[in-house]
């Protein structure tokens, strides 16, 4: 049976942005390289150790453009110290050649859906072919990968793959656990614990709850001894009835929770230690 071990410390992973939220709706939203840069500062100061990253183009527009990835890359590399994972999931509407393209931006991570799923109204497509090909090109290029989990089914795909392909670059399994999507599992604790019980032997997990389920979804993961990603990605609510104001407050209450926890945030280099991200 898997033993999990308790961290000492706890990973907080912020997601800034993502693809799915509009400017115009979300004014807050950190879309520029400007703002996306002050975020991470911002958020650094106050507890992360990583940021997952969705850029946006000139009108604000989600956009997998590989000369502002790198630029984006490099900038966030010169300005913080975070470990820099860049979205191979992209929005629902990009094709994987562009998809794939993102890892010739050389990030130290990258996010690897193990699974399609119906995501809203959307498809979040994920053929088993282009999760080889993403695990793989992610091995020769040394680009640790991020397991990005939507459903308990995804857990057993991510078996598979490291049984059939072996393990990833660094050698040590990471996953993230996405709840609380509409077409995806639900963000509550019950279902967090079946997931533990499905997780490669020897990962770490984080897990983050979208809109609603962000506080009992980073409760359970704390208790469970998983790592916290959070972020406007996946929460615009601060509390019932509060808009989020920005990142740093959703990593700033996270970080206090991890203390409360006694399981303080990793500074960035444990973070690059536990993932096994060249440093
Ligand atoms: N934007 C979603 C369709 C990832 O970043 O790898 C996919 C997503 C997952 O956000
Ligand atoms: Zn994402």
């Amino acid at each position: 049976s898997t033993v999990h071990t308790t961290p000492v410390g706890t990973l907080i992973t912020v997601a800034p942005t993502g693809a799915e939220h509009a400017k115009a709706d979300v004014p807050n939203l950190p879309v520029t390289l400007d703002e996306l840069v002050r975020t991470a500062r911002d958020c650094e100061a106050v507890g992360a150790g990583m940021i997952h990253v969705h850029i946006r183009d000139a009108d604000t527009r989600p956009t997998l453009d590989l000369g502002l990835l790198k630029e984006t890359v490099a900038a966030l590399r010169a300005e913080t110290g975070l470990v820099v994972q860049l979205s191979t999931g992209g929005a629902v509407t990009d094709h994987e050649r562009d998809r794939l393209r993102v890892l010739d931006a050389m990030p130290d991570s990258a996010s690897c859906t193990m699974g399609t799923v119906n995501f809203g109204d959307d498809v979040f497509m994920n053929r088993w072919e282009f999760i080889v090909e993403l695990h793989e090109r992610m091995r020769e290029r040394g680009i640790v990968p991020e397991y990005e989990i939507f459903d308990l089914g995804q857990l057993a795909s991510l078996r598979r793959l490291l049984d059939r392909h072996g393990p990833p670059a660094g050698g040590h399994v990471h996953v993230d656990l996405v709840m609380g999507v509409p077409g995806g599992m639900p963000g509550d604790t019950e279902t967090l614990v079946a997931a533990l019980r499905l997780l490669p032997e020897g990962a770490s997990f984080s897990a983050t709850g979208v809109g609603r389920t962000a506080i009992p979804v980073m409760l359970a993961a704390l208790s469970a001894g998983g790592h916290l990603r959070v972020g406007m990605e996946d929460t615009l609510s601060y509390a019932r009835g509060e808009r989020v104001k920005d990142n740093a407050q959703l990593v700033a209450r996270a970080a206090g929770l991890a203390r409360i926890a006694q399981r303080p945030p990793l500074p960035a280099a444990d973070v690059r230690e536990l993932l096994g991200v060249r440093a």
